[in-house]
């Protein structure tokens, strides 16, 4: 019983690597065919994309970051990405079946930055945790956040950034927030590769997101495990 565990492991572990690898190698035709093959071999499909697809992505980053490869080559790698998390993203919304909801979320990738994968995948995650999420895509103004926040009042207002330029915006919000009386109203939580607790303290937010998961944990603490009608 023990081996059958063991040789499923490996094989999921091997599926995931694949994953990792039609990303480094920009294998933009073999991504939809990698991203069943996890699916099908019952391998989670947060932790295909978290291990596989999103490893595979950040190697690549790297490599851009040192100058090893160009803009080109990094749009393919997230062309791939973004094929195989065509088929992943709905299996991780198949488990979602709640019907009261934890609370209603506003989220959005800060002002001046496009990156929204990370986002994205913040966002799929809350919504199967059981929050309404409203997803306001990339590049988001500070007045978009507080004309949202006035129109729906969310519980919770979920920021991301992936550059160290655009992350000052954050700040801007929730000093936006404090000038328009909203701030009390509301929890704020930041995350993004270079975001860290102790950026959500300087700048005053309630809370950091490190990955998807534990963005949701923080939320469900932000706002009390009670669930709201
Ligand atoms: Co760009 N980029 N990029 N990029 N890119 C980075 C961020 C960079 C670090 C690459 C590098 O130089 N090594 C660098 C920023 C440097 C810096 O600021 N210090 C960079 C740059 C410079 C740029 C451009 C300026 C390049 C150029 O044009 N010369 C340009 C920016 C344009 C703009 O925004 N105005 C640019 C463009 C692009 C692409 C379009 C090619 C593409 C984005 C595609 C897209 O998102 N639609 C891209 C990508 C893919 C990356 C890297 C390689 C990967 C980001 C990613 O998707 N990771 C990135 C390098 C890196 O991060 N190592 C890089 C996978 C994703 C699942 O992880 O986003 O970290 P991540 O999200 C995680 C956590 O951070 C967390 O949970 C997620 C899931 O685990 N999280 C939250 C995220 N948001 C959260 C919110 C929360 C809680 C948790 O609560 C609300």
């Amino acid at each position: 019983m023990d081996n059958i565990v063991l040789s499923v492991d490996i094989m999921n572990e091997e599926l995931v690597s694949k994953l990792m690898n039609v990303v480094i190698s920009y294998d933009t035709e073999g991504a939809a065919k990698a991203a069943q093959d996890a699916l099908k071999a019952g391998v989670d499909p947060v932790v295909a994309i978290e291990e596989g697809l999103a490893k595979g992505v950040r190697i690549v980053g790297e490599k851009f970051g040192t100058g090893e490869v160009f803009l080109p080559e990094l749009m393919v790698a997230v062309e791939a990405m973004k094929r195989a998390m065509t088929i992943l993203k709905p299996a991780i919304k198949e488990g979602a079946a709640t019907t009261k909801s934890l609370g209603k979320v506003i989220i959005g990738t800060i002002e001046g930055d496009i990156h929204d994968i990370g986002k994205s995948l913040v966002s799929a995650m809350l919504t199967v945790a059981g929050f309404d999420v409203i997803d306001l895509g990339s590049d988001v103004p500070v007045e978009k956040f507080i004309e949202k926040t006035r129109e729906v009042k969310p519980n919770v207002i979920g920021m991301s950034a992936l550059m160290t330029t655009t992350m000052l915006k954050m700040g801007e919000v929730i000093k936006a927030l404090q000038k328009e009386g909203l701030r009390k109203e509301v929890k704020v939580i930041v995350g993004g590769a270079p975001t860290s607790k102790e950026w959500a303290n300087k700048i005053g937010a309630d809370g950091h997101g490190g990955d998807a998961m534990d963005a949701v944990e923080v939320m469900r603490n932000l706002v009390g495990h009670e669930r709201q009608e």
